[in-house]
């Protein structure tokens, strides 16, 4: 049976979510905020404004759109600062043996991620040749939980959406993923992810595990 393979980025691929976490936490502190990880949770899987309508809302503050746009801005230059050290010794634990079993077998490839700077991240970790197909934040209209990007992704590789599977970190991907009726795989804590069909600490865990 042919079957396609959805992999979130942040948090799935490589472990940029902390990167995300550190720059949020920066704004959180202009705003007088303080963002705790059990809040960060909400902002996984979540677009850049999407995150900074949120933060705003849990520090009970409005901005113009001047301020917001430079309180976005300024986030993403912080982030992008850990992301320029990046190498491929940044890729998660036993991804890329899993995604290398994947291709050898035959089974398409793609990206399903939120963030703009997806393709630019894979190119730097040496992934972005070993994916079919990349769909990111600049491909789609509507955030995680909607299942679009999964959705989109699936199209892409010309796989049934039942038969793909799909590899998220956050809550709203997972939700995403289950929308599109496709299979739910969450990498972390069972606490967060517990909407996954199956969840694993990491891919040294699944192995071979084709689902
Ligand atoms: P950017 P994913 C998501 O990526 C992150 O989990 C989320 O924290 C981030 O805000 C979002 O991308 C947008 O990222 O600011 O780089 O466009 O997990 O869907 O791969
Ligand atoms: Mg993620």
């Amino acid at each position: 049976k042919n079957k396609g393979y959805i992999f979130d980025l942040d948090g799935v691929i490589v472990d940029t979510a902390r990167f995300h976490f550190l720059a949020w936490k920066r704004t959180a502190d202009e705003l007088e905020f303080v963002l705790t990880p059990e809040l960060n949770e909400k902002l996984k899987g979540v677009s850049r404004v999407d995150s900074l309508n949120k933060i705003l809302d849990w520090a009970g503050k409005s901005v113009s759109e001047e301020e917001f746009d430079r309180l976005a801005v300024e986030k993403n230059e912080y982030y992008l600062s850990f992301v320029e050290q990046m190498t491929s010794a940044d890729i998660l634990p036993g991804v890329y043996q899993y995604i290398k079993l994947l291709k050898e077998i035959g089974y398409p490839v793609a990206l399903g991620s939120a963030s703009k700077n997806a393709p630019m991240i894979l190119k730097k970790v040496g992934l972005y040749d070993m994916f079919d197909a990349i769909v990111d934040g600049n491909s789609v209209t509507k955030a995680k939980p909607d299942p679009e990007v999964f959705l989109i992704a699936a199209k892409k590789i010309g796989i049934e959406d039942t038969a793909c599977v799909v590899f998220e970190d956050s809550e709203a991907g997972i939700d995403a993923a289950n929308a599109a009726n496709m299979t739910s795989v969450g990498l972390g804590d069972t606490g967060v992810l517990g909407n996954a069909d199956y969840v694993f600490a990491d891919f040294l865990e699944i192995k071979d595990n084709l689902f």
